[in-house]
């Protein structure tokens, strides 16, 4: 089918009340055949919303996090374009959700070959899991040579199984990210075996590197243990009470010195 591609050619400012709401993305790269409901886990078994992003998208993308609330995190797409291959031998293996997410793709080399990234800005720092859909619905010889924050390559494609299911690395593929200080996450097309194809991606928070912080800022420093102690020996009600502190440990809701002692363990702590 090669032919037919040819011819298509956070809480900064904090509210002293909860850390940053751990951030977690689905998207859907292409909308031409439209995109999942709000109920569809995908691979990463995440439901939520799911972002729809027409490509290329020079600009910045504002992505909404599962609940549909607004973040402060954008995405970029370098050139290429989208398609709709709702086509044999797999995009007619797919229907619904799995059609959404599937068989429309971003192909980054614009119908010829080619490589490209997908890049968030303003991500909250922190361990991740990424699911990355990058298989070709039109051809089971292509593959795409994926990769995430500098990772190995994993190639991605094939035959999709019949009924449709996800399967590794025949439909995406599963990678570990830390997102550093720089607070940029790339999911990086760096090689590819016939044409390339982007599906979509999940990005599933997997921990906060300092778990001290109390103002979402990513570390654990003097301004986190000024809320604690500000807060210190209150419970639900009490006047300066800090949910967030109080629940270090979460044996009970009062700010007490099992919670003090949990955030001077991790003091002080920076992402890399
Ligand atoms: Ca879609
Ligand atoms: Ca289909
Ligand atoms: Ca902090």
């Amino acid at each position: 089918m090669g032919q037919v591609r040819s011819i298509l050619g956070c809480c900064l400012a904090a509210v002293l009340v909860a850390p940053c709401a751990a951030q977690s993305f689905n998207v859907d790269m292409a909308i031409g055949l439209g995109v999942p409901t709000a109920g569809f886990p995908a691979a990463a078994g995440q439901p939520g919303f799911w972002n729809g992003v027409p490509n290329p998208y020079p600009n910045a993308f504002a992505l909404k996090g599962l609940a549909g609330e607004a973040t402060a995190v954008t995405l970029k797409t370098t050139g290429g374009m989208d398609l709709m291959l709702n086509v044999p031998p797999n995009g007619s293996k797919t229907s619904g959700n799995d059609q959404r997410l599937m068989d429309d793709i971003w192909d980054p080399g614009g119908g010829a070959p080619g490589g490209g990234t997908i890049r968030l800005e303003g991500m909250a720092t922190g361990h991740y899991t990424v699911y990355v859909y990058a298989s070709a619905p039109d051809d089971i010889s292509y593959r795409t040579g994926v990769r995430v924050n500098g990772s190995q390559i994993i190639f991605i494609g094939g035959n999709w199984p019949s009924p449709f299911s996800f399967v590794a690395p025949i439909t995406h593929a599963v990678f570990a990210a830390d997102v550093g200080s720089d607070r940029v996450l790339t999911i990086e097309v760096a090689q590819w075996i016939g044409y390339s194809s982007v599906n979509g991606f999940q990005v599933v928070h997997a921990g906060a590197f300092c778990r001290g912080d109390l103002d979402g800022d990513g570390r654990t420093d003097q301004s986190d243990l000024g809320i604690l102690l500000s807060a210190y020996l209150t419970c639900p009600g009490d006047p300066f009470y800090v949910e967030a502190a109080g629940l270090l440990v979460p044996d009970d809701p009062c700010v007490t010195q099992a919670d003090l002692g949990f955030l001077l363990a991790d003091y002080p702590c920076a992402p890399p």
